[in-house]
């Protein structure tokens, strides 16, 4: 087996092309996200921006990701070898301190969870992302597994905090919901606990006893996964939802319109009489 930092020709490449394909991934959902926003109500429009500005992001972190892939590392007699600069790890926790308060900026402005103290709530999910993502960090860089094991647990308490305050919002805004919307809510609970959780069980890789280049490549693989589930996946779900509250507001008012049409013309019939 290969050690942690020399990799087969073909794992260098798994990852060189997720990676690749990660970025394109990135650049085609900006490139909707921004182009639909136009299809869905005003208010929901933030929404829509704040997809894009994740996925901007996220974009421009791949590119500098792929970057340092390639130049950490060297082709020799048929193996990559470490080039001498290390790869850099910073570039997904900066990505991540960036976009995950945005994704559920995102979420809570298409909900309109928890009607006006949207703020504090707001508040208190950015602080634990923030600590989530920081505490994460040393372990994610450290040599050995009883650090990493020790940071992700104290990482994993703000983690734990998020999903709880989540899961109780979006139970709580499926009953306020139209039919057609509580059904995708339900839908993006699942899928949010199934990307984000996909993250802390990437970082066990090395614990879990993937050891040498395999571990290297599965955990990259992972993270790159759960980016385009967690971001363009979960966007367009956001974006489904935006579109079918456009749709049930627009019945509501039309809704409106005719009872106050109807009203306007018994007027009359009641006057003549
Ligand atoms: C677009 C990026 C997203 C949605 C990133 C989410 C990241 C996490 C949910 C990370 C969680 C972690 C733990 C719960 C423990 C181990 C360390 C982390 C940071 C990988």
């Amino acid at each position: 087996m290969l050690p942690k930092d020399v990799l087969s020709f073909d794992q260098y490449q798994i990852v060189y092309n997720v990676i690749s394909f990660t970025f394109a991934a990135m650049l085609a959902s900006f490139v909707f996200f921004v182009l639909a926003r136009g299809q869905v109500a005003e208010k929901y429009r933030g929404a829509l921006v704040m997809s894009a500005l994740v996925v901007v992001v996220a974009g421009y972190h791949y590119l500098r990701i792929f970057e340092s892939w390639t130049s950490a590392y060297t082709l020799q007699k048929g193996v990559y070898m470490p080039s001498g600069t290390p790869f850099n790890d910073a570039y997904r926790y900066v990505d991540w301190l960036l976009t995950v308060p945005l994704l559920l900026a995102e979420l809570v402005a298409v909900l309109r969870l928890q009607g006006g103290k949207d703020k504090y709530l707001m508040a208190k999910l950015m602080v634990a992302a923030a600590l989530m993502i920081a505490l994460g960090y040393p372990g994610e860089i450290a040599g050995d597994n009883t650090t990493r094991l020790i940071w992700g647990t104290l990482s994993t308490i703000p983690f734990a905090y998020i999903l709880y305050v989540l899961w109780l919002q979006l139970a709580g805004s499926m009953d306020r919901q139209p039919a057609s919307v509580s059904v995708l809510v339900r839908n993006i609970r699942l899928l949010l606990l199934a990307t984000w959780g996909f993250y802390p069980i990437a970082y066990l890789i090395p614990v879990l006893g993937l050891t040498g280049s395999t571990s290297t490549v599965a955990l990259q693989v992972g993270y790159s996964i759960a980016d385009v589930a967690a971001k363009c996946g979960y966007g367009l779900m956001i974006y489904t939802i935006a579109r079918r509250k456009t749709e049930a507001d627009l019945q509501e008012d039309s809704l409106v319109e005719v009872r106050s049409s109807n009203q306007a013309s018994v007027k009359p019939a009641n006057a003549v009489s």
